[in-house]
């Protein structure tokens, strides 16, 4: 009975992930003024959920237009990008998550509150 415990053990290597159906996290952190990762990489066609969390001492968005308007998602997902502003806003210390598929392309991102992209406020996504 020694080779049983390997039998079982295989068994465990061998039942599928089901992880990998759900949708790939990441979460960015809005500060003052900064956005924690500034550079987002992202895969095209993959789905993933973006947890945004604000840590910083007032309100700050993450506005990325043309990011959010060529992904895909489902409409209560458009709601939290406020439709066509493309806009994540969080008051103090709020966070939202937003599920998307994200299209191939390069794109710029910034806070949209006054002089905020010049503290620092900007960033980037990649998408491959
Ligand atoms: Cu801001």
């Amino acid at each position: 009975m020694r080779i049983f415990p390997l039998a079982l053990a295989a068994l465990a290597l061998s039942v599928p992930v089901t992880a990998a159906e759900t949708p790939a996290r990441l979460t960015v952190t809005l500060a003052n003024f900064s956005f924690t990762p500034a550079d987002l990489h992202l895969h095209a066609g993959e789905p993933v959920t973006i947890h945004f969390v604000n840590e910083g001492s007032g309100g700050h968005d993450f506005t990325a237009e043309e990011f959010f308007a060529a992904s895909t998602m489902d409409a209560a997902n458009r709601t939290r990008v406020e439709g066509a502003k493309g806009r994540v806003s969080l008051g103090k210390g709020e966070s939202r998550d937003v599920t998307l598929t994200p299209r191939a392309g390069t794109y710029k991102v910034h806070c949209s509150h006054f002089m905020h992209s010049s503290l620092g406020m900007t960033g980037k996504i990649v998408v491959d």
